[in-house]
């Protein structure tokens, strides 16, 4: 998606990044002010292109919904997300897709097969027993969606850089790339992929993970926004090759980590 280089009508430039400014908190706000404050940066955090007053309007909409300063994460990729304590999750957590919840898709666990594919040393696929299996670990982290709401969820699950040691992924590859049951989609770069809060998920709330929140698998990454965490995952390739995804494919900003 091309980024802003020139001049926008109707947007004087100079006061949107002061306005976004003032909506961030801190430390984001210090971070944003000391470095990447310009037009573009703005549009890197938003993952809005900004082409007019509409969506600079839009693109100030979205900085104000940001809460907790976990969007200073993009100024520094090595640092953690804030976890939270279990009295912080959201109840009900929300469901969200580009269907209502009552169209998401039903997988079934029992014939249910991960395909591992691409630059990985053991193609396998892997049963869901399998990844149960495998050593769980617990995180209460924040999902932010680009539409304006954010929610504190309770995932466990089996970190990502751990299953890709496992299967002798090349993790020199640029890329890792997710299929869903129903035809989403998803590219990573790999330094989120190796980033220790990201996360195949198996279970929310300590329960297995329901139909709505992806079954029998997502991946979680609270470093990105809530459209690159891939619920209903069915196959993973690792890539040179970016392979886009629903999303990014429909002109969202592909980075969008916060
Ligand atoms: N397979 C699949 N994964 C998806 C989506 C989707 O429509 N299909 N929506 C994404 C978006 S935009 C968001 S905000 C989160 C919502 O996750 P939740 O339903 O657990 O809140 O899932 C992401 N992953
Ligand atoms: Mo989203």
């Amino acid at each position: 998606m091309p980024r802003l280089r020139k001049a926008v009508p109707g947007v004087d430039a100079k006061l949107l990044i002061k306005d976004a400014a003032r909506l961030m908190p801190d430390p984001a706000r210090r971070a944003f002010l000391r470095g990447a404050a310009s037009l573009g940066a703005l549009a890197f955090l938003t993952g809005c292109d900004i082409v007019d007053s509409l969506s600079a309007e839009n693109a100030l909409r979205k900085i104000s919904h940001f809460n907790d300063g976990v969007q200073a994460l993009l100024f520094n990729p090595n640092k953690l997300a804030p976890t939270y304590p279990e009295s912080a999750v959201t109840k009900p957590f929300p469901f969200n897709g580009y269907y209502p919840e009552d169209e998401a898709p039903e997988v079934d666990g029992e014939t249910y097969r991960f395909e591992v594919g691409g630059l990985v040393e053991n193609k396998k696929s892997w049963t869901l027993d399998e990844l149960r299996a495998l050593p769980q670990e617990r995180q209460i982290t924040r999902l932010i969606c680009v539409e304006g709401w954010s929610a504190i969820g309770d995932w466990t699950g089996v970190r990502l850089s751990e299953f890709l040691k496992r299967v002798g992924a090349d993790t020199r590859a640029k890329y890792v790339w997710f299929q869903c049951a129903e035809g989403y989609s998803n590219t990573i770069d790999m330094p989120t992929a190796l980033h220790p809060q990201t996360q195949m998920t198996l279970k929310f709330a300590n329960e297995v993970l329901p139909r709505k929140y992806g079954f029998p698998m997502k991946i979680r990454m609270p470093t990105k926004l809530g459209f690159k965490n891939p619920k209903y995952v069915i196959a993973m390739q690792v890539t040179n090759k970016d392979l886009g995804g629903y999303w990014e494919d429909r002109g969202y900003n592909w980075f969008s980590g916060l």
